[in-house]
């Protein structure tokens, strides 16, 4: 057994005793109310499933395992020259809640890029998809596809025994992390490059060969991929494409079925897809006010004229933040340090200069602070990768680091089918009246 998925067995090993002893000393303890709002709006808030991997704070922003985004960029190993944390580390630390050494990193990246092989049929299926798909759509179908391969689904098939769910969905989730930088960079080469691949590079790390197979060899932008996997990795459980994950997966769909779920939700421009559509939004904005060097007033006028139409300023809001992203503001951190004069950079800073106070005035809006979305677009583009319909597959790749590591944990913690009630207006209505007499009576 390779030593992280021995460590992963030892963790969960552990914290399944924990929780059996938690659930038999606090099982029936009240640990959250839910309003009719709350059923209504989204069920925003409702604390109401595990996630072990990372947890969001309204103003502080995400952790990993405890740890915020700029002590992982100081405290995750870096091998090849990298001056951004790998990936591969931030994966170690959600699955196994350790930090990982430069020596678990490297065999991990090793592990990763021994597994990183398509088959015949997944070349086959990529060939015959019709570049006009979109490529978030063209990333999913190939995720289904590879499902044929699920160890998981295989094992179940023949009998597999509760215990060993986590040990076929390790391989799994291994096996898919593997493979997805190739699934990408295989469209993005077939959609917007006539097919001209690149063949991967296995000396190099997982998001260095990802920029390869992308045909971006410049030693910066595989920095910027470093960043880009890890700060995008995970956002705890709630939002959608973990959350369908998670969903997914509880029915024992394999992590193949369960991860096509995740990135379909992702696609949403609410969601994963607000990086491209900030960049449309910019480019739209350029050609509305016939300048590529835009004013703060300027800018201010086409927020205004965009939410007079009553779509929503892309790359703004969130729906537990409350504060600036701290994944906008990594970027910006690099932004500043690598291209600060970039003229596309200056437009997404001025955008920020003016964005959250026209937001705030609107009096409803209850975060006017720029996501992760708002920033990415530009960075990308400096390094001339500046086809905006593929950067949503760039986010999926990243976010299934975490939710991956998550549906290990789900199995190994047998966590059960999700079920929760739903009700239907009338029956909101009766609940109202009851509660109603209720009051009266005990006046
Ligand atoms: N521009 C204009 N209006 C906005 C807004 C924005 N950026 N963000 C929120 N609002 C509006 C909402 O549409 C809502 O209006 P109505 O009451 O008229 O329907 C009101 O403000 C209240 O919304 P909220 O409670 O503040 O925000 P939600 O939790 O409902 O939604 C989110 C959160 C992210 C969907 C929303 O802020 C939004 O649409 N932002 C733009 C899209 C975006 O950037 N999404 C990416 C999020 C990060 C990610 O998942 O990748």
């Amino acid at each position: 057994m390779d030593k992280l998925k021995a460590l992963f067995k030892e963790r969960f090993t552990t914290a399944t005793e924990e929780i059996k002893v938690l659930l038999s000393a606090h099982g029936n303890e009240v640990i959250d109310e839910v309003t009719i709002d709350q059923v209504y709006g989204g069920m925003r808030g409702i604390k109401c499933m595990i996630w072990e991997t990372s947890s969001l704070d309204a103003q502080e922003g995400i952790r990993f395992r405890g740890f915020s985004i700029p002590e992982l960029r100081q405290l995750l190993p870096r091998i090849n020259g990298a001056t951004e944390p790998l990936p591969e580390g931030l994966f170690w630390l959600m699955l196994t809640g350790d930090l990982p050494t430069e020596d678990d990193v490297k065999a991990l990246s090793l592990e990763w890029a021994k597994r990183a092989r398509l088959s015949d049929a997944d070349i086959d299926l990529l060939d015959h998809m019709d570049s006009s798909i979109h490529p978030m759509t063209q990333f999913s179908i190939a995720i289904m596809a590879m499902q044929s391969t699920s160890l998981f689904a295989h094992e179940y098939e023949g009998g597999m025994t509760k215990s060993r769910y986590w040990e076929f969905m390790y391989e799994d989730c291994m096996n898919l992390i593997a493979k997805l930088p190739l699934v990408a960079a295989y469209v993005y080469r077939k959609t917007f490059y006539g097919s001209q691949h690149i063949a991967p590079d296995p000396k190099l790390d997982w998001s260095a060969n990802f920029a390869h197979m992308l045909g971006k060899d410049a030693p910066e932008f595989k920095d910027l991929m470093r960043l880009y996997m890890t700060i995008h990795a995970d956002h705890e459980g709630g939002n959608a494409s973990a959350h369908t994950v998670h969903l997914v997966g509880s029915t024992l769909s394999d992590a193949y079925l369960a991860l096509a779920g995740g990135m379909n939700a992702l696609a949403g421009p609410l969601h994963g897809l607000a990086n491209q559509e900030v960049m449309d939004w910019i480019y739209d904005m350029i050609e509305d006010l016939g300048t590529r060097t835009p004013t703060r007033d300027q800018i201010s006028d086409y927020v205004k004229k965009t939410i007079a139409k009553g779509v929503v300023v892309p790359g703004y809001g969130h729906a537990v933040l409350r504060s600036p992203d701290p994944r906008f503001l990594a970027q910006r951190d690099f932004a500043r340090k690598h291209c600060p004069d970039d003229p596309m950079v200056q437009i997404v800073w001025h955008v920020f200069d003016v964005v959250p106070d026209i937001l705030q005035g609107l009096g409803k809006v209850k975060n006017p602070w720029p996501n992760v979305d708002a920033h990415s677009g530009a960075l990308l583009e400096h390094y001339g990768l500046g086809e905006h319909n593929f950067y949503t597959v760039l986010f999926g790749v990243s976010r299934a680091l975490g939710v991956l590591a998550q549906l290990c944990w789900d199995r190994a913690l047998n966590l059960p089918l999700e079920r929760p009630k739903s009700l239907t207006t009338e029956e909101i209505r009766e609940f109202v009246a009851s509660k109603k007499v209720k009051t009266t009576l005990s006046v």
